[in-house]
């Protein structure tokens, strides 16, 4: 069977700790979608470590690892990220396994996804400007290569033609500061290559589908947040990808009904990088409060994070699409010494509410509607136990389950592998 983990905001949920936690539970941990804008935080002998492309099990010495079909693959992202992972003693040649229908970032997506950004000026979505966009645009406009052509002795060909494509289609931006050194790129690009050829690449699906047969565990391990889902989320300002548990039977190569658990993870409060609606985004102290507890920086870009107040209207939504069997509390310890906390249970559109999300919530006024929770002044990062908790919290997480109408499983009370409690 397949377990799906995913980030129920717009990322940065805490996902990578939790993968973590989890992993030595699967068999496999497999990514079915995003690539290098993921970013994946975890503490491995006390070092941090941040995942991109490569899925959080690498680190557990009994789990395999496949990136899935529905990733998109930057060989050159991915060869110093694995070189990374080597300096700690990881030989990715025996648990790593990519799909060769995994599409690639080639180093004009890169110049493409800045220079689309270039061109949108203040309305541009905050991309991560890892070629990301471009890149799915290529899959389903038919003209992307994927790991399988690596190996093909018609590759240089086949990327010259792609490029060229690019270059016409950069010609057309009258943008300034693009600042892609194509040359220098397409080097280290040519370099990561023949790296990217001594990896295991295989059929993911059938791969994946073996292995359920013979009753082994999957863990699915979703990247960004289902507020960022291409197809649900606050589109345009989201990713290229499909972030919710649909993603996961398109994204591997594998039929719903294997699907058991879809396990939710959501901040105790709210976060955003990037551009695009963000009903509950604080502006005041109290904003900066949560950023600077929460140390709210993109693990990617370094970007400061927006940050406010949990939204259930979003939260219930998202646990709709996907299904959620049960939740994941992350970064609760962030909202001690607040003195008071603060959850959105319904919009106020044009003097109206309602705890449905509008078809498009930017442009849109969207005043949230809140109900205030008692705040604790006590350090909670040392609890051992549920229990331990201060009264104030537990009602606090009774309530986000019982509006949600998804169990909250577990608690994260800090960024340790030890900091979680079973509830
Ligand atoms: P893209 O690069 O085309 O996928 O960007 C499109 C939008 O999706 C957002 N996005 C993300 N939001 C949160 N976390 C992400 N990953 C990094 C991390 C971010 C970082 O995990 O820390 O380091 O800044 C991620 N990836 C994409 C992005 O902000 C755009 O709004
Ligand atoms: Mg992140």
């Amino acid at each position: 069977m397949v377990d799906v983990l995913l980030g129920l905001q717009w990322g940065d949920e805490g996902k990578g700790k939790i993968v973590d936690y989890f992993a030595g539970k699967y068999d496999v941990i497999a990514r079915f979608q995003g690539g290098p804008n993921a970013g994946h935080t975890l503490y491995v002998n006390g070092q941090k470590v941040v995942l991109r492309t490569i899925p959080s099990g690498v680190f557990h010495e009994k789990t395999i690892n496949l990136i899935g079909n529905g990733v998109v693959l930057d060989p050159v992202a991915f060869k110093k990220e694995s070189e990374d992972i080597a300096a700690l003693g990881i030989d990715l040649t025996k648990n790593l396994f990519i799909a060769e229908k995994t599409h690639i970032i080639v180093p004009t997506h890169r110049a493409l996804d800045k220079a689309s950004e270039l061109s949108k000026g203040h309305e541009k979505i905050g991309s991560t400007l890892k070629g990301i966009g471009p890149a799915y645009m290529d899959k389903t406009g038919r003209n992307g290569l994927r790991v399988g052509d690596v190996v093909s002795p018609d590759f240089k060909e086949l990327y010259e033609k792609l490029k060229q494509k690019h270059l016409q289609m950069l010609s057309q931006y009258q943008v300034e500061g693009l600042d892609a050194d194509i040359a220098a790129w397409e080097a280290e690009f040519f370099e990561a290559i023949p790296f990217l050829k001594k990896m295991n690449i295989v059929s993911g699906e059938y791969f994946l589908n073996e292995k359920l047969k013979a009753g082994q565990k999957v863990l699915a391990e979703g990247a960004q947040g289902s507020m960022l889902d291409v197809d649900f989320g606050t589109y345009p300002f989201v990713t290229s990808s499909n972030t919710i548990s649909a993603g996961v039977c398109t994204g591997l190569g594998i039929a719903p009904q294997w699907i058991k658990e879809v396990i939710g993870v959501t901040k105790a409060y709210c976060t955003r990088v990037g551009s695009g609606p963000f009903p509950t985004e604080l502006h005041d102290a109290t904003g900066e409060k949560l950023r600077a507890a929460g140390h709210e920086f993109g693990a990617v870009t370094g970007r400061p994070r927006r940050c406010g107040w949990i939204d259930l209207v979003a939260l219930n939504y998202t646990c709709m699409l996907s299904g959620v069997t049960q939740l994941v509390m992350t970064k609760s310890d962030v909202l001690d010494e607040f003195d008071e906390v603060l959850a959105c249970t319904a919009y106020e559109i044009d003097g109206r509410q309602t705890k449905q999300l509008p078809f498009q919530l930017n442009g849109l006024e969207i005043k949230p509607v809140y109900e205030t929770f008692g705040g604790w002044t006590e350090k909670t990062a040392t609890c051992k136990q549920f229990n331990e908790l201060p009264a104030e919290m537990k009602a606090f997480v009774s309530s986000v389950d019982k509006y949600l109408g998804v169990p909250v499983k577990y608690v994260s009370n800090g960024p340790g592998r030890d900091q979680i409690l079973e509830r």
